[in-house]
């Protein structure tokens, strides 16, 4: 393309073909919660890794940052209707949480709980082989507290009530059981792609 040298530059691009349906770009960073922010001390901060009712590994906040860290850039969508670029992330990736505790994934379902008492599913699929991670930094410093500090779960593909502000453990489940927002009506699986908002869409 003739064209391409002089308008393909990177910073005017609108990126279009990264804008699921239904979606436009933002610049800044909407906080969206069902409540207060919770306070969570790190130093007694913790994350436990469960199968069923049966904790299998915890971490201390010094624990789980002493795992490998991996820094993730990644497009994320809400499913309020803004999707942002290029955020970036750095934390412990679930296939690390796993590889630390020993356990090959006895189900294929997993359940994220936070500190406020929210949860969501996400698909083991949907965790492993580098797709989502514990995230405890944001663009380069602590992830706010607003923003789900000190972690967060990010699986980017999915929309974001999928990644769990204020994490404190995972779950093995031995169905697919829906979540906080999930047992309000949104979409169990959520991909912004096929725009699965809402229950049956
Ligand atoms: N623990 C917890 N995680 C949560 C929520 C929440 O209320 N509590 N809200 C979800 C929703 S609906 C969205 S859109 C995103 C918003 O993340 P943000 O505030 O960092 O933009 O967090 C998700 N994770
Ligand atoms: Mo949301």
């Amino acid at each position: 393309m003739v064209t391409r040298g002089f308008t393909g530059r990177q910073s005017t691009d609108n990126h279009s073909d990264r804008i699921p349906p239904g979606q436009h770009p933002v610049e800044n960073f909407p906080v969206l919660s069902a409540g207060p922010t919770p306070r969570v001390e790190l130093g007694s901060w913790k994350f436990t890794l469960k199968i069923g009712p049966r904790p299998v590994k915890s971490w201390t906040w010094t624990e789980l940052n002493d795992l490998p860290q991996t820094k993730m850039t990644r497009d994320i969508h809400c499913v309020t209707s803004w999707s942002k670029l290029n955020t970036v992330w750095e934390g412990v990736t679930v296939d690390d949480i796993f590889a630390d505790a020993g356990v090959e994934p006895p189900t294929n379902f997993v359940l994220a709980h936070s500190y406020d008492g929210y949860s969501t599913n996400v698909p083991l699929a949907d965790l492993a082989s580098g797709k989502a991670m514990v995230a405890v930094k944001y663009e380069g410093q602590p992830l706010a507290p607003d923003h789900g500090g000190p972690a967060r779960l990010l699986v980017p593909h999915l929309y974001f009530w999928k990644s769990a502000k204020w994490v404190n453990g995972l779950q093995f489940t031995e169905r697919d059981e829906a979540g906080f927002w999930e047992l309000r009506g949104y979409h169990i699986y959520g991909d912004p792609w096929r725009e699965q908002r809402y229950a049956n869409d």
